[in-house]
């Protein structure tokens, strides 16, 4: 297979205005005929036409009711006798496919006995013969037939214009889409599903039937999701003007599917993990999941849906800016400030644990890609979140009005076509006339185009004698693969400066746009503190030598509660960084630090939710990406050597925070009570790892009593937990006793699979009961939630466990995306990216990794999916 240039973009040869699909659905072999109305376009040269085809038996093809010739070639049907001229005509094609076997969960496939389908970004060639591509739009018409016991429910796009019964037990329905739509967003599901439905009237008065579909048994846990729907449709109508533009919305939750969830025009299907709640199941963590997951893709449907992708290029265009809307969503949901800091900290948090090392690694892209291999390896955390951060970049240069008024030029301007990351920042910049955007616009695309992490170098002067505070502000961005060198992008910085009473003295927003600039502050009494890159203005690494006194001022003082939370993160940073390079000194946290995160914690008015933020020590991928030579068993030793001795060194506020953050009451996941619940349930870890040094039992014995009489799965599974990362003997009897509880709910057994395979390393202890875990009944490869919850937790997430001397972890790595491989390349190439960063390792680790990349590289039939990832690694 070839490698895709942007570049290369060339408009389609032809046109499709019409699709009549009709489905006689059966697992073994399902009939597809499709007719299509196409005509050439007369903007391009005449060529014959080319249809993308995948894994699909061709039966007939018609071109206006008569057979005509057609080749086969490299999976394309080629059709050179049609037609001349520009009149429309009429192609049928019949096909059929084997959704049963269909393990890669693309296209057409059965998961429990149901179809459902995945068209993004290329599953519709493997339903029919098609222009795959997403600037192609057409109208559907959708026949569904199939025997009416075993899939009694039988959904399209659109609305359901009839349905019926037919001879031998089978039914019929017939759907129309009122909205023509790229086929990357047609979907068909049938099985036996049950929905919980709510009818609701727009603003404009305007009625809607929102329905959501899931198994038999699992009705009872659709409530949250309906109520993150209804409030989705009420937010994307008051923030942006946006009405739902369907009389029906449908989402569908299937237990086996390879991403978050699918956009696909008014019939979302979902993965169960961010459908069903109930509060004995899910955590507070999956109650907020479930709510910016049916946010993200419910905004989809003007952002992503109404106007689309030209090509997959663009994909940003509509993830980054989805992504910035479902952030902006939960925000507004959390309401008070402080819980929006929260949520800005989380999604940081995120952007900085996986984005920053992608951006850093061998498949660092921009967010708009030149080239790719495989287009499923492309739905990145750049392209996603770092996308997200270059619109809420502009929004800060327009201001919260100005980026309501782009976003109504856009759509004027777009609505109903495919169009390309630069019409997008072309109309938020015409729709304010004179902002920075609109000035800078040619140096802002740089976001656009160049990858890699900017960093920004901050310096300080402090001239006492003419109270001048001199502030020198200076970016560079580190090469990328085939980008070795980079220009200015536009940065905005803001700002504030403090005095040693955390009284405000100037804040600001600096626009950085030069390699170099400088600030000045006049008329001070003493040196100010800086508080920079507020609420993480951009996405970059700020560079500032802050010493400890300002941290702590910052820390304790700060106005912008993300700075706060980030004095903290450098302090913590700081000293993980000092121990981690002297492997032969103790690790012995200073008093200053361990008082100041005494002070947060015991603070009498700081939120539940903030306090369990700054009291959370860096993860250990975060401290590995400040390091040139990294070796992750040392940087595990070092933070578990930290918590322990935080834990250790406030036991008595741990218990204090314990006692006075438990929820009482019928259990809701507001952002307060799941402030608190976060909040006990870390003090409760801090004080199960205190009494391992204390051999204590009163901790782990309260925390085994919770897990039994919890009332809600937030609370148990934080009791699991922390019996699980002390390494307690109360952790076995605990884990079996949560498997016989929860044996038949397949979400819960995910937590329960990664739980362990993500536990802190004990002698090497959590490879062994990985390797056991695969031979457990409840284990299956072909699902990738349980793919996901033991393989990932430990080779992805699990750093300290993962990167053993002895090369055990890698070897279990490469036979795993082997194996994946055959069956789902796309969840394979993400388990191939474990290893992204080998680079970096210490000796012997980067050996013994680079030889098991080379293990799976040179495996000869490797998917494209894989083989991109390997091939980037070892480039
Ligand atoms: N737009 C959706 C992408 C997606 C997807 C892509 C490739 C293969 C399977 C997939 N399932 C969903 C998800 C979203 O961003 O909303
Ligand atoms: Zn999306």
């Amino acid at each position: 297979a070839a490698v895709i240039h942007r570049a290369d973009y060339q408009p389609p040869a032809f046109w499709i205005d019409t699709v009549e699909l009709c489905f006689d659905l059966d697992p073994a072999k399902t009939r597809v005929l499709n007719r299509m109305r196409l005509r050439r376009n007369p903007d391009v040269p005449v060529q014959p036409l080319r249809l993308d085809g995948e894994e699909l038996n061709l039966a007939r093809v018609l071109v206006g009711g008569q057979g005509t010739s057609f080749k086969l070639e490299g999976g394309q049907l080629v059709l050179e006798n049609l037609p001349e001229g520009h009149e429309p005509f009429e192609l049928e094609i019949f096909t059929t496919c084997a959704p049963a076997k269909n393990t890669k969960l693309m296209g057409l496939y059965v998961s429990n006995d149901s179809f459902f389908t995945q068209c993004e970004a290329e599953g519709f060639r493997r339903i029919t013969y098609f222009l795959d591509r997403p600037d192609v739009m057409a109208s559907y018409t959708v026949l569904l037939r199939a025997d009416r016991r075993r899939y009694p429910v039988l959904l399209s796009n659109g609305n359901l214009v009839d349905q019926g019964e037919l001879e031998d037990g089978r039914h019929y329905a017939k759907w129309v889409d009122p909205h023509r739509k790229p086929c990357y967003l047609f979907a068909l599901v049938a099985g036996q599903l049950v929905c919980r439905e709510q009818r609701i009237a727009s603003r404009s008065g305007q009625e809607h039937l929102l329905q959501v579909y899931v198994r038999p048994g699992d009705l009872d846990k659709t409530e949250h999701a309906m109520n993150s729907l209804i409030d989705s449709v009420a937010w994307d109508e008051a923030r942006f003007g946006l009405p739902l533009d369907l009389e029906r919305f449908m989402i569908v939750a299937t237990s086996d599917f390879n991403m978050g969830a699918m956009e696909n025009k008014g019939l979302n299907i979902f993965n169960t993990k961010y459908v069903l709640a109930s509060q004995s199941t899910a955590t507070d963590t999956d109650y907020a999941n479930i709510e910016s997951v049916v946010g993200h893709e419910y905004f989809h449907n003007w952002t992503g849906n109404r106007v689309t992708c030209r090509d997959w290029f663009q994909l940003s265009l509509k993830e980054g800016l989805t992504v910035f809307r479902d952030q902006e969503f939960s925000q507004d949901l959390a309401g008070e400030a402080s819980a929006r800091a929260v949520k800005r900290i989380e999604d940081v948090r995120v952007l900085r644990t996986a984005q920053f090392p992608e951006d850093a690694g061998p498949m660092a892209h921009p967010v708009r890609p030149d080239q790719y291999l495989e287009i499923n390896n492309f739905y990145t955390v750049t392209v996603y979140e770092k996308g997200a951060e270059v619109v809420r970049m502009m929004y800060t240069l327009v201001g919260r009005d100005g980026f309501r008024r782009g976003m109504q030029l856009y759509f004027q301007r777009h609505d109903g076509q495919a169009v390309t990351c630069d019409d997008f920042a072309q109309a938020i910049a015409d729709a304010n006339p004179g902002s920075k955007l609109a000035e800078l616009l040619p140096q802002f695309k740089r976001w656009y185009s160049q990858a890699g992490t900017p960093r920004v170098q901050a310096s300080a002067r402090w001239d006492a004698a003419a109270g001048t505070y001199t502030l020198t502000l200076g970016q560079t961005c580190p090469p990328t693969p085939g980008q070795p060198v980079k220009e200015p992008v536009v940065i905005p910085v803001a700002y504030g400066l403090l005095d040693d009473q955390g009284r405000e003295l100037a804040s600001g927003l600096h626009v950085l746009t030069q390699a170099s600039e400088t600030l000045s502050f006049q008329g001070l009494q003493a040196e100010p503190v800086p508080s920079l890159l507020r609420g993480f203005s951009a996405p970059v690494v700020l560079e500032f030598d802050y010493g400890d006194a300002q941290l702590l001022a910052l820390l304790a003082h700060d106005t912008d509660p993300f700075n706060r939370w980030e004095a903290a993160q450098r302090l913590a940073l700081a000293r993980a960084l000092r121990f981690v390079a002297q492997p032969h000194e103790p690790v012995a946290l200073d008093a200053p630090f361990v008082d100041a995160m005494r002070g947060i914690l015991r603070h009498p008015t700081l939120d539940a939710a903030f306090k369990e933020l700054v009291l959370t020590l860096p993860s250990e991928t975060y401290i590995a990406e400040q390091l040139e030579v990294v070796d992750p068993p040392r940087i595990h030793a070092v933070r578990e050597a930290m918590r322990q001795q935080l834990a250790q060194a406030l036991q008595a506020d741990w218990e204090w925070a314990w006692e006075a953050h438990q929820v009482g009451g019928a259990y809701r996941p507001d952002p307060v009570s799941s402030g608190r619940r976060a909040l006990a349930g870390l003090a409760l870890t801090h004080l199960c790892l205190a009494a391992r040094a204390s051999a204590d039992p009163v901790w782990p014995g309260k925390a085994y009593q919770r897990f039994k009489d919890a009332s809600n799965m937030t609370d148990r599974f934080n009791a699991l937990s922390a019996l699980v990362v002390s390494g307690h003997e109360l952790a076995r009897p605990a884990l079996q006793r949560f498997h016989a509880m929860f044996k038949d709910e397949a979400l819960v057994l995910d937590k329960w699979f990664a739980l362990q395979a993500g536990a802190p390393d004990r002698g090497g202890n959590v490879l062994p009961a990985v390797r056991q875990l695969m031979q457990h009944p409840d284990f299956n490869i072909r699902n990738p939630n349980r793919a996901r919850s033991l393989i990932f937790s430990y080779c992805s997430a699990n750093p300290g466990a993962f990167h053993r001397p002895d090369a055990a972890g890698y070897v279990f790595w490469s036979e795993r995306v082997m194996e994946l491989d055959a069956i789902n390349p796309q969840v394979a190439a993400r388990l191939a990216r474990a290893l992204d960063r080998w680079n970096k390792l210490a000796e012997p680790l980067r050996g013994a990794a680079r030889e098991a990349i080379a293990r799976v590289a040179a495996k000869p039939d490797l998917s494209n999916d894989v083989r991109e990832i390997v091939t980037r690694a070892l480039a």
